[in-house]
């Protein structure tokens, strides 16, 4: 992956912040490694998959959770190990994310998404329609308005499967000779070939960030392990996802597990 940087599980100077500013500006992705320690991610892991076992198949797909085949997209109650600001609001992150989006931004969806054993590859796809549909390039140019913090729950590898990304696909390139990004994506769709996509092959603890217009697409689960995959879209304010989300909520809290956030946190639930 062209965009990648280490963390070292320290908060970034300011200059380290703006260099993955640019990378993801430029790149539509960044795979940041170390941002979590590998205990907070087995515990979040764990508390995932108790859920998870509670959750029975039918319920997922009377929820509309079918995200691909065995692959399910759950809204996660935030609460227990996952209501804690090193998750959603996570000190080596927030500069970073602010200074893409906002300082006033806000949580748009709340997730996880699990491959389970033998998920095939999933459409490639983008997670929203342009945002003005009759002119789908009017955002190429602006920067981000949304974008994905994957947080794999386990550590990732070929036979896991990880997200197929199309680095610089979240803007129309300026060379001519580059395909319309719109074109690529409908050719993807009908004829998925990954030679051009990162395949970023991240451990517990790390992340990567997606910009809310960049082609990707899950790949295979081709191990014996679920390999679920916290999903947290960070939007500015004025943002709202109001077309993935028709029968689970994009963003779950309950009024008590919204005081346990910290007043100055409290407002990216809004
Ligand atoms: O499973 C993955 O790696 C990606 C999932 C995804 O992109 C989605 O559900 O929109």
């Amino acid at each position: 992956m062209k965009a990648r940087l280490d963390l070292l599980h320290q908060p970034p100077s300011s200059q380290i912040t703006q260099q993955a500013v640019s990378l993801f500006q430029q790149h539509g992705a960044l795979w940041l490694e170390n941002v979590f320690s590998r205990e907070v991610i087995e515990m979040l892991r764990k508390s995932f998959q108790k859920r998870f076992e509670k959750t029975s198949r039918s319920d997922l797909v009377k929820r509309g959770a079918l995200v691909g085949d065995q692959r399910y997209m759950l809204t996660l109650d935030i609460k227990g190990k996952f209501n804690h600001p090193e998750v959603y609001a996570n000190d080596r992150l927030m500069p970073l994310l602010t200074g893409l989006l906002s300082p006033n931004l806000r949580i748009a969806s709340f997730g996880c998404v699990t491959a389970l054993p033998g998920a095939e590859d999933q459409s490639i796809h983008i997670d929203h329609p342009p945002l003005f549909e009759a002119t789908p390039h009017l955002t190429d140019n602006i920067p981000p308005y949304a974008l994905t913090m994957v947080v794999p729950l386990v550590d990732i590898d070929e036979r896991t499967g990880t997200t197929a990304i199309w680095e610089g696909s979240h803007k129309q390139s300026d060379d001519p000779n580059n395909a319309d990004r719109f074109e690529l994506l409908d050719r993807l769709m009908e004829k998925p070939d990954y030679s051009a996509a990162a395949k970023p092959l991240p451990r517990q603890g790390d992340v990567y960030l997606m910009d809310y217009r960049v082609i990707h697409g899950g790949l295979a689960n081709r191990s014996q392990i679920d390999r679920p995959i916290l999903y947290v879209v960070y939007s500015r304010p004025w943002f709202r996802d109001g077309f993935n989300f028709g029968k689970q909520p994009s963003v779950s809290i309950s009024a008590k597990q919204l005081r346990k956030v910290p007043k100055r946190f409290r407002q990216m639930f809004r």
